[in-house]
């Protein structure tokens, strides 16, 4: 294609989308193989409308605390897999989990995302869900903020007794689409039981999170396919990360892509999605990555984490944390310096509410379920 039947391409496409209409799998694969600075400054210009029409010029902040680093899986790509014997484990007790979230809270974020590996403690058949389920109670009830639980695959009785337990949000990452390639990340692990767990965490009124992993092997037709999947599970959070290579992992060879590649999905997303949640996740590229993503059109951001308290990210598991980077107060500069600023804890609760509203509506009438 030549530089003016691209750009008129370009120009149309982008109209399409501020327009609100639905974008095809050619369009989508057209934008993500952008790569002139004069395209990708439209489209990312294009994300930033978009973004500022639905959520003004204010983002959101997520306090993120990583409880337990154990897991019963062997992702190719994690650090914390179970045959890595480098990372330093632990397990922090209800007690710490609490000043890390109240602490946190206080700093000003306005949800607290509680992650854990696929820990068999909190597994265990006796009372290994109840415990996760009081846990979320205690934070909650001690912080007054919104709770996202990220453990990974549960059962529909374990979702259902979270949802119980006041979690407002279930954050459960299927990382590609692209079932093969799926079978090589998340080794011995079954694609549709992953999906199926934030289907059933939606029947449970929950929010939910959906992500992919950027330079793991998946081609642009791959990322279009993940997006379609994300609309089709109604999505109200959406995220990619570029993978970050890990000592000790299968994978630890395997490079670290281009960070273009992050921007343009995060910019398609805000276009296909423009009025759901994007992370910028500072466990990437840390708070020097916060910018470029939030240019490209994302709208929270992710990985906060207090430092002090012996607390781990993942893809990054200790970049800029004990230095107090990964803070609202090493943030909000940033923020301020791109001319946006930080929504206050009663506009992110006002958002949630209406989206579990909406959600509750949904299945009071039945519309999900069936196509869904
Ligand atoms: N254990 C739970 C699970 O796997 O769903 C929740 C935590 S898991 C550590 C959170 C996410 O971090 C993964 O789903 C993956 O998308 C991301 N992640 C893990 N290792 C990464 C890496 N090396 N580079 C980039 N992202 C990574
Ligand atoms: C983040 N490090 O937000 C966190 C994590 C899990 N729900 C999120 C990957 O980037
Ligand atoms: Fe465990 Fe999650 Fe890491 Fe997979 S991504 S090894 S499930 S902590």
């Amino acid at each position: 294609m030549n530089d003016g039947t691209r750009t008129q391409k370009l120009e149309q496409v982008l109209a399409k989308a501020a327009d609100g209409e639905r974008l095809s799998k050619p369009e989508i694969i057209f934008l993500l193989g952008l790569s002139t600075e004069r395209d990708l400054a439209a489209l990312f210009r294009t994300a930033r409308e978009l973004r500022a029409r639905h959520f003004s010029n204010k983002l959101f902040l997520y306090g993120f605390v990583y409880f337990s680093t154990w897991c019963r899986n062997d992702c190719a790509f994690c650090y914390y897999r179970k045959s890595n014997d480098l990372p330093h484990r632990y397990r922090k007790t209800d007690e710490e989990i609490v000043e890390a979230a109240v602490s946190l809270a206080e700093s000003g974020v306005h949800l607290i995302d509680l992650t854990l590996g696929e820990d068999p403690f909190y597994r265990h058949r006796g009372n290994g869900i109840q415990s996760l389920a009081e846990l979320v109670g205690k934070v909650k009830s001690q912080t007054g903020l919104p709770v996202m639980i990220s453990p990974g695959v549960l059962s529909k009785r374990g979702l259902a007794q979270l949802a119980e337990a006041g979690a407002d949000w279930y954050a459960c990452y299927q990382e590609t689409h692209n079932r093969q390639l799926f079978k090589s990340l998340r080794l011995n692990q079954s694609y549709d039981r992953r999906y199926l767990s934030k289907k059933q965490a939606v029947e449970q009124h929950l929010l939910i999170e959906e992500g992919i992993l950027a330079g793991v092997g998946e081609s642009l037709a791959d990322i279009a396919d993940s997006l379609n999947s994300m609309q089709e599970l109604g999505a109200h959070q959406v995220r990619v990360m570029s993978f970050v290579p890990q000592a000790g992992s299968s994978m630890s060879a395997w490079p670290t892509p281009d960070r273009l590649k992050e921007l343009k999905i995060i910019a398609v997303m805000r276009l296909l999605f423009p009025n759901r949640l994007i992370p910028a996740s500072l466990d990437v590229d840390g708070v020097e990555g916060a910018q470029a993503r939030i240019n490209a059109g994302a709208n929270v951001i992710t990985s906060l984490i207090p430092p002090q308290l012996g607390l781990a990210g993942v893809a990054q598991s200790s970049k800029g944390i004990e230095e107090g980077h990964r803070t609202v107060r090493g943030i909000l500069p940033i923020l301020e310096g791109m001319n946006l600023t930080a929504a206050t804890a009663e506009e992110y609760k006002a958002w949630v509410e209406k989206e579990r509203a909406s959600v509750s509506l949904m299945h009071s009438t039945g519309e999900l379920g069936g196509a869904r």
